[in-house]
């Protein structure tokens, strides 16, 4: 059954530089649409290392982050904001484990991908990561608050 504030998690969802020179923007997003979430927030852009930088500021220090920043901004990105019920969690079951080798099959790494650091998808860890993920990354005018005829059979 539909009911709004319960379906109304977010998350923050981004196809990463080797993704989209991969071509595989479409089929992200036809993974989160056909299970039932509704894209509400999308954009491609190049980050800047500033920007990398922030959005992975929970890794600053660590030895891999000057790399991870490098390989962010090194080229476009589509930012994408999915809402729907247990969006963030199940965003991550969707997306796999970090080392695409250790991922289950089925997953989007497992099935994309075979390299750590070339992992073609983020996704938010919490629902606080992902709330500070999409206010760093949109603005609020870039969020569309609509109905999608489909709903109530989602629900
Ligand atoms: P993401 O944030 O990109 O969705 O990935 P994640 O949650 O699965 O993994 P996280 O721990 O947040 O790490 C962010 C990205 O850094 C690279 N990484 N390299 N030990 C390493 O060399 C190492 N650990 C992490 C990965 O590309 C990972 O996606
Ligand atoms: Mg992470």
């Amino acid at each position: 059954s539909f009911a709004a504030s319960a379906n109304s998690e977010r998350s923050f969802i981004m196809v990463k530089p080797d993704g989209v020179h991969r071509g595989l923007v479409g089929d992200v997003i036809k993974r989160f649409e056909q299970r039932g979430y509704k894209l509400v927030g999308i954009k491609v852009l190049v980050p800047s290392r500033e920007l990398a930088s922030k959005h992975y500021a929970e890794h600053d220090g660590k030895p891999f982050f000057p790399k991870l920043v490098d390989f962010l901004s090194s080229g476009a990105v589509v930012a994408c904001v999915f809402e729907g019920k247990d969006v963030v969690k199940t965003g991550r079951t969707m997306i796999g484990a970090t080392n695409p080798l250790a991922s289950a099959p089925g997953t989007l790494r497992a099935d994309f991908a075979v390299d750590m650091g070339r992992n073609i998808i983020h996704g938010s860890d919490s629902v606080e990561s992902a709330m500070r993920e999409i206010a760093l990354w949109f603005n609020a005018d870039e969020l569309a608050t609509y109905a999608t005829a489909t709903q109530a059979w989602v629900y």
